[in-house]
């Protein structure tokens, strides 16, 4: 594959199911752009039912290779995927930045060094997923944990080939397999994951691809084939999946949206706190669902953690997400630009203090992107839009507050709960808030790390279930538990 760059364009994209790219009986094309100057990159090909029904039953024969291998053989060739993974990094990395418009720099660094990390993670768990066995006087009891069978994962428009990795390492790793359905706006790099499954040796049908919009999406969801899916979505969207699952009662796991506090006392190390906003508000140009994008500062730092904000803010670079300079890159859509641009309008006009950003850069070579300049406002109250809302953009709000109680409060006041974090010296005091924040994952003096070894997720609309760690397996495996009576039945009623 030639360099991808700018102004890339690729051939006809279509679904990958049984090991091989399959045109659609569908008749339905659908355009992917590139943010940064919303050239079209390819058409697509909308699955259809045909193509939804074969990728059931690749994926449900696939399934049976798949979960009869030993364990330890999964977990080689997983490891295998991982090590090609590595080797194409930089050309799986270009693919989103061209898709999403997410910087080179993150991609090469982030995306897809996290993702081949998860899969590395559960190739290295998968022998080591088993039962238990319990003893009685009489008898015994041994328990197995048993794949589910065909999955299906519904993937974000933020982080393409770290969502499929994220999903597919762990559902593959339990002998499981997976039908993935990128997001319709990112839906180039999905397909090259299939093929390097294919190379390292995971049987046809274990990974399909079908490319498609939410129709796409509820098909599998409705599909009695299937019986699990993992969405990462909106909130709105997840209760809609998880509506539609019930008829089928498949199992759900739902990665969605959130509106996270950065919680920072005036006792904390302000240059830490500021540097954790900066980057949990403004990397990947703030489209990230567990960015901390309610800034909560105790009034005695308030105005130290605003000094310099403006000008560090105003200095980030916007350009060319192949740009290695570049820190902002353009909104995934003309569509999300304009939700953004929406919400920055509401901030000038909320009386909250603009400081920095929200506007259309001037630069000619831009005005055919996506693009927009990173904004703080400060002294914003709870009840402005752009901080009840998820903004999913380059838009920092600010809010002073007094003492504890008041900013643990304040911090819960809303229907999400995926993340935050506490910046305080006083290590009780910050576990002791860390505790009484509902949300999946609390940072104590940081913000964003997130090895594949330790559990992600929401609490109340942010989400169900877990991503990563060892308890994500319980969302991939059932038990069953088998008793063994090693006497007579002697006894009756
Ligand atoms: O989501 P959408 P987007 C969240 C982030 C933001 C959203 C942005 O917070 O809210 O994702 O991604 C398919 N039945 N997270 O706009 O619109 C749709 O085709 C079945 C959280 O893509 O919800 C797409 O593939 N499928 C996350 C996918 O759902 C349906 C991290 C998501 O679409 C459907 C990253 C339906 N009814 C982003 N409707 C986390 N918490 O980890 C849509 N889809």
């Amino acid at each position: 594959m030639t360099a991808v760059g700018a102004t890339t364009t690729l051939p006809r994209l279509r679904s990958f199911i049984g090991g091989e790219y399959v045109s659609s009986s569908s008749g339905e094309t659908f355009e992917t752009r590139h943010p940064g100057d919303n050239h079209v990159i390819c058409d697509v090909e909308q699955a259809g039912d045909r193509e939804i029904e074969r990728a059931v039953e690749s994926a449900t024969a696939g399934f049976g290779e798949w979960s009869t291998m030993p364990a330890i053989e999964r977990g080689r060739i997983l490891n295998r995927a991982v090590a090609i993974i590595r080797d194409r990094n930089d050309e799986l990395a270009a693919l989103d930045t061209l898709d999403a418009g997410r910087p080179i720099g993150e991609t090469t660094t982030e995306d897809v060094p996290t993702g081949a990390d998860v899969i590395e993670f559960y190739a290295g768990l998968a022998p080591a997923i088993h039962g238990s066995t319990i003893d009685f006087p009489g008898g015994f009891a041994r328990t197995r944990r048993e794949p589910l069978g065909v999955c299906a994962g519904i993937g974000a428009w933020n982080y393409p080939i770290q969502i499929a990795m994220w999903k597919s390492g762990l559902a593959l790793a339990c002998g499981n397999s997976m039908i993935f359905k990128p997001a319709e706006v990112t839906p180039v790099s999905a397909g090259v994951l299939a093929e390097i499954y294919l190379e390292a040796g995971v049987p046809p049908g274990v990974f399909n691809v079908v490319q498609g919009d939410a129709r796409v999406g509820r098909a599998l969801v409705a599909h009695p084939g299937i019986e699990k899916v993992s969405l990462t979505g909106e909130a709105s969207t997840g209760k809609l999946v998880m509506a539609d699952a019930a008829h089928t009662l498949k199992k759900v796991t739902l990665e969605l949206g959130g509106k996270s506090p950065i919680v920072v006392f005036d006792d904390a190390d302000i240059d830490s706190a500021r540097n954790a906003a900066l980057t949990n508000n403004f990397y990947s140009t703030g489209q990230v669902c567990s960015h901390g994008t309610r800034v909560f500062v105790q009034r005695g730092a308030y105005e130290e953690f605003l000094d310099g904000l403006a000008e560090r803010v105003g200095a980030l670079s916007v350009g060319d997400p192949f740009d290695p300079a570049t820190m902002i890159g353009p909104l995934v859509s003309a569509e999300h630009h304009e939700k953004v641009l929406s919400y920055m309008k509401l901030a000038a006009d909320s009386g909250a203090r603009h400081l920095v950003g929200g506007e259309v850069p001037a630069e000619p070579s831009l005005a055919n992107g996506n693009y927009i300049t990173p904004a703080v406002f400060a002294d914003c109250t709870d009840d402005m839009a752009f901080v009840t809302d998820e903004v999913f953009g380059p838009l920092m709000a600010v809010l002073p507050f007094d003492d504890e109680a008041e900013v643990v409060a304040r911090a819960n006041a809303t229907d999400y709960g995926l993340a935050g974090a506490v910046f305080s010296a006083d290590l009780a005091r910050a576990n002791r808030v860390a505790n009484s924040i509902e949300a999946g994952f609390v940072w104590i003096n940081d913000y964003g790390t997130m090895p594949a070894s330790i559990p992600f997720g929401g609490y109340k609309h942010s989400g169900l279930g877990r991503e990563n760690g060892e308890q994500a397996i319980d969302h991939y495996t059932q038990i069953k538990t088998i008793y063994t009576n090693l006497e007579p039945v002697d006894r009756y009623m």
